[in-house]
């Protein structure tokens, strides 16, 4: 049998190796280098590529490992891959074995560059802002709003996210030492809402730690003023400390979106508490709403009056500022409460509908499709940034059922919001923007100077987050991609955070405003971090549903039938 034939030389390796206790080690390694030594060219590189295949799989399935490399978790720090060593590292990857490519980079150092943007942003506000609302990135100091710590606080479940465990444990211990809502000052009922209580009841949820739930219910209760009107539609403004509440100095008008995005955060409140009270109240206003006359097929007026319960200014449809979460939260509150709840559903279908017949028009030249606004009955070609929420909405509701005509319509969009940063000259959107209609010129998009601005919003990054779940179409990341790395080139401040900007249509000059937005690290960072992130059970969309400032709320578990 001895020597065997190059034919049969594997199997025979196979089963000396099986079959033989060796008691003399050197004598087995110098067997088995001659045995190595009589493989085939052929048959050695097929072994090794066995071996290295083997060892691939073996790391993937391997978690502390991979986690970062499966989108879990961001680098610790120090092994954080330094910015300009990464396209290095993927050209190398590429030239040593394609298949590493596809393992270490598809979505990894797009994972890692929103990692390290967040550690960025973060310590410039830990440096120069810590426990305050806002970062003042280029003064390197901070500026207060409500004085409870709103960036902290909107970033909470974000770090959870991107696993950054030393942050998160350093925001916590502020939480339990230093955060009281005990304290004689006025808040705004929807951004305390949405950032502070939607911040602490998602991380809540995402740690199990009773702390953000009983802060949660300290600032729920503190709230409930808020709603002891003539109409019971909210004022907009409570004072936490004392007890009361009023509307804003001019008028005693609330803003409607305002007033009806508030609903998911107290409808859960309710849940975890058992206690009906902040359910009841939220929903009231949901009620009013749905029987109010003066809507024109399912679109609402801006604003809603406090003691007469009537919409007022009436006359201006629009997607954007005052109006936007208010059609975002009807779906979702459908979705929250297990598609249960008819009106809500029959007012989005209706608005959608609204939407179609009266703000969507396409520009003349690219035929890109946008949402305007109406006025008095005159079309009005604006589009704000801030109307990029839909496609993710619309398409959201063709996930969970809707017609498949919104889903037509969320990807058009989707395109047009896409266009709004890809045409600036700092590949960032402006605030605003004004579609052509004519196809005789030949420009799609016209930004107003005083329009330009860019405050680091969420929505386009969102719905890409949300086109990316459903459709896997890597366009969508790819868009996301080139977003970052806009922000990254204009808004990034050296020695840490990121600023809002004056001017996108001005590379040179983008002209800092000096202030980082908490919706930047709450909302901005986290959407990016989830699009480019493998791990679809991450937030799974069938699980959780997003209020309007990105903090994930579970879907309720249905009744026993
Ligand atoms: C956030 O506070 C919320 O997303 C809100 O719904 C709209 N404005 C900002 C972000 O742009």
């Amino acid at each position: 049998m001895y020597p065997p034939s190059r034919k049969d030389f594997i199997s025979l390796t196979l089963s000396d190796s099986h079959s033989h206790t060796y008691n003399n080690g050197k004598h087995r390694r110098q067997s088995c280098w001659r045995k190595w030594k009589q493989l085939s060219r052929l048959q050695r590189s097929l072994v090794l590529f066995l071996l290295a295949l083997l060892l691939i799989f073996g790391l993937l399935s391997y978690p502390s490992i991979t986690e970062q490399w499966r989108g879990k978790q961001c680098l610790p720090a120090q092994q954080s891959i330094p910015e300009e060593t990464q396209t290095f590292r993927s050209e190398l990857s590429f030239l040593i074995h394609p298949f590493v490519f596809v393992v270490s980079i598809g979505p990894v150092d797009r994972l890692e560059a929103v990692c390290d943007a967040f550690r960025h942003a973060w310590k410039g506000y830990k440096d120069y802002a810590w426990g305050h609302d806002e970062l003042k990135p280029i003064s390197r100091s901070f500026g207060e709003w409500f004085g409870l710590g709103l960036t902290l606080i909107d970033s909470l479940d974000t770090m959870w996210i991107l696993g950054l465990k030393e942050e998160f444990a350093e925001a916590k211990d502020w939480v339990k030492k230093e955060l009281s809502f005990d304290k004689n000052v006025d808040v705004n009922l929807f951004e305390t809402t949405i950032r502070v209580l939607g911040g602490l009841l998602s991380t809540y949820h995402l740690t199990g730690d009773q702390l953000f739930l009983e802060k949660a219910k300290d600032l729920g209760s503190r709230l409930m003023p808020a709603f002891k009107t003539p109409s019971k539609i909210p004022f907009s403004d409570v004072n936490i400390g004392k007890g009361t509440a009023h509307p804003p100095r001019w008028t005693s008008d609330s803003t409607l979106a305002e007033v009806t995005s508030i609903q998911l955060e107290f409808r859960e409140l309710s849940r975890l508490t058992q206690d009906p009270q902040y359910q009841e109240v939220v929903n009231e206003v949901m009620k009013l709403v749905h029987k109010l006359p003066g809507k024109q097929d399912g679109l609402v007026p801006m604003f809603i009056n406090t003691n007469s319960g009537q919409f007022t200014h009436k006359g201006v449809y629009t997607l954007g500022a005052r109006a936007d979460s208010y059609y975002e939260y009807l779906l979702k509150q459908w979705i929250q409460g297990g598609k249960t709840e008819d009106d809500l559903l029959e007012d989005y279908l209706q608005a959608v509908e609204g939407v179609k017949k009266h703000l969507v028009r396409q520009t003349g030249v690219s035929k890109l499709t946008f949402v305007g606004e109406l006025s008095h009955s005159r079309f009005n070609p604006k589009m704000d940034h801030l109307v990029c929420f839909l496609p993710g909405t619309l398409a959201l509701g063709a996930h969970n059922g809707l017609p498949g005509d919104h889903m037509d319509l969320a990807v058009q969009l989707m395109e047009t919001c896409h266009q709004m940063y890809k045409q600036m000259e700092t590949g960032l959107s402006p605030e605003i923007v004004h579609f052509n209609l004519q196809a005789s010129d030949g420009q799609d998009v016209f930004v107003k100077l005083a329009d330009r601005h860019n405050l680091l919003r969420p929505e386009t990054v969102e719905s890409l987050f949300y086109m990316y779940r459903f459709t896997k179409d890597t366009k969508y990341r790819d868009w996301g991609w080139e977003i970052l790395n806009s922000f990254n080139n204009y808004t990034k401040v050296p020695g840490g955070g990121y600023t809002s900007i004056n001017n996108v249509r001005d590379p040179v000059n983008p002209g800092p405003r000096d202030k980082m937005e908490s919706f930047f690290l709450g909302e901005t960072l986290k959407y990016l971090y989830l699009l480019f992130s493998d791990d679809m059970e991450l937030l799974n969309l069938d699980k959780y549903v997003f209020n309007t400032e990105a903090h994930a709320l579970p879907i309720w578990p249905s009744p026993p039938k």
